[in-house]
């Protein structure tokens, strides 16, 4: 009988984890806000693609919906090292928030499909283009892998009057590379929360 109830005491603080465990997945889930997942067509008018990149919405590497963003850029000729893509001005607006201040980070689902890894950079901008920051990421071949940026290492920008993102490589590439994007999201901060 004694074992009988330490058994139920323990399948009970078993299920209970299990619960807790369930609960704080789906507040996670709930902190995050949905940018872009890129599920048709229509969803790339948000955005801008230069200096040769190119890209098509695909049943590919999707972390979010059915569908992602696959992204082209081109082998590099080094006449434009800046080729990716990004949003500015009401395209921004349209995409994202224009106050970034109630979010702790900004979260980017990638998959890349090319042979190495590739550095990029990432650049944000406010306050109409006069401030800017620019950051440095390096993306790896050949797994899921979710780009953090955290709003805090977001220097020398207004967070509150944002209105331009760009991804864009920064080298010289000797081939095509091939990024599946998705789920971009912004994560509320547990201050915004509250
Ligand atoms: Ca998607």
């Amino acid at each position: 009988m004694k074992r009988t109830l330490s058994v139920l005491i323990f399948l009970a603080v078993v299920v209970g984890m299990g619960f807790t465990a369930d609960d704080k997945k789906a507040a996670d889930k709930g902190k995050a806000e949905l940018v872009a997942s890129f599920e048709e067509d229509g969803d790339l008018d948000s955005w801008d693609f230069n200096a040769g990149a190119e890209a098509a919405i695909e049943a590919k590497h999707a972390t979010e919906g059915k569908s992602a963003m696959k992204l082209t850029i081109p082998e590099n000729s080094s006449t434009d090292k800046y080729a990716g893509f990004g949003c500015a001005d009401q395209k921004f607006t349209s995409v994202f928030p224009e106050d970034w201040t109630p979010y702790s980070e900004l979260l980017m689902d990638i998959f890349n499909e090319s042979e190495t890894p590739v550095a990029m950079r990432v650049k944000f901008k406010s306050d109409t283009h006069t401030k800017q920051f620019t950051k440095d990421v390096n993306i790896p071949k050949g797994k899921p892998y979710t780009l953090k940026i955290k709003t805090k290492d977001i220097k020398n920008v207004n967070l509150s009057a944002m209105m331009y993102m760009k991804m864009f490589i920064g080298q010289d590439l000797p081939v095509a590379t091939v990024l599946y994007i998705d789920n971009i999201r912004l994560v509320k901060s547990d201050a915004g929360a509250k």
